[in-house]
């Protein structure tokens, strides 16, 4: 059976993805050549340790990443993804990303495990402020009570938003077929959720320009960009 059968015959299929989503749209992937990380290694910037440490620094990085992805738009995988879920085809995304593009491609359902670019979050009093444009200050304050705002993003060491992973595990866990896209696997607890979905016997089609951590436990492996090879299976 084809993979876009697979696709159209399932009972509920999860999309789960990272940062390989949205390098079609022009936003850096952590590990790639040009990735975000080159720059920087992980843990000098996304750590509350860093944070700490260099604040400005932080938000720095923070504020040129909310430029590209201000500046970007979805690419036809996001918007594919929409499609299929306005189709009851794909439940649910379960991203990695914290860029915002699935729920700007039309995406209603979108899980996301490390917070987002586009929300601050007071590190006194904990208000949540949505954000609509890269921030003007760095580093930003809370109108509320003036102290230091972080981003809403999870950092490494930090424990995932305990609502978005229960929802995560449970989409995983009832799925019957898991595209998994544009992800290199390696960060956990993330990268357990397709092994998950894997043992509660959904199907796992990879797609990604290159093979990954999840590749050895894929039922399908489809070499191509996010971008191309998900509109083809939309259709
Ligand atoms: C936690 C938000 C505990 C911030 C991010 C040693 C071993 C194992 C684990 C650990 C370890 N040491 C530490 C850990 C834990 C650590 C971890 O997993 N580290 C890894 C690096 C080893 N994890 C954590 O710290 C997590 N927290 O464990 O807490 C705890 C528990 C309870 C109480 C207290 C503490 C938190 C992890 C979350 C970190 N935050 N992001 C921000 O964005 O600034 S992670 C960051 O990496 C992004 O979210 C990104 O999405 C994510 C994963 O990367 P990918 O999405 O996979 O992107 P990558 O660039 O790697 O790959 C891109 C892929 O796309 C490639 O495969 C490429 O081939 C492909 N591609 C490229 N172009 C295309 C494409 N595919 C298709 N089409 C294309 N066009
Ligand atoms: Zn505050």
């Amino acid at each position: 059976m084809d993979v876009a059968d697979l696709i159209a015959k399932s009972r509920h299929c999860v999309v789960f993805t990272g940062a390989g989503m949205s390098a079609e749209s022009g936003v850096p992937t952590f590990r790639g050549s040009g990735g975000l990380w080159e720059r920087y290694r992980p843990e000098e910037l996304a750590t509350p340790e860093a944070f700490a440490r260099d604040p400005v620094l932080v938000w720095k990085w923070y504020k040129w990443r909310q430029e590209i992805v201000y500046n970007a738009r979805p690419n036809p995988g996001h918007y594919a993804i929409a499609k299929l879920e306005e189709a009851e085809v794909v439940k649910a995304v379960v991203t990695q990303n914290v860029d915002g593009l699935h729920q700007r491609a039309g995406s209603k359902r979108v899980v996301e495990l490390h917070g987002s670019l586009w929300r601050a979050r007071c590190t006194k009093c904990g208000a949540v402020y949505r954000l609509e444009k890269p921030v003007e200050e760095v580093p930003p304050r809370c109108p509320r009570c003036s102290s230091l705002l972080r981003p809403d993003v999870v950092w490494f060491g930090e424990p995932l938003p305990q609502e978005a992973w229960e929802e995560a595990v449970r989409l995983m866990a009832a799925s019957d077929v898991v595209i998994v896209v544009g992800t290199s696997g390696v960060v956990y607890p993330a990268a357990y959720l397709p092994k998950l979905a894997k043992e509660s016997g959904a199907a796992v089609v990879e797609i990604n320009v290159e093979e990954s951590a999840i590749t050895p436990i894929a039922d399908v492996f489809i070499r191509g960009k996010a971008g191309e090879v998900l509109p083809r299976l939309a259709e």
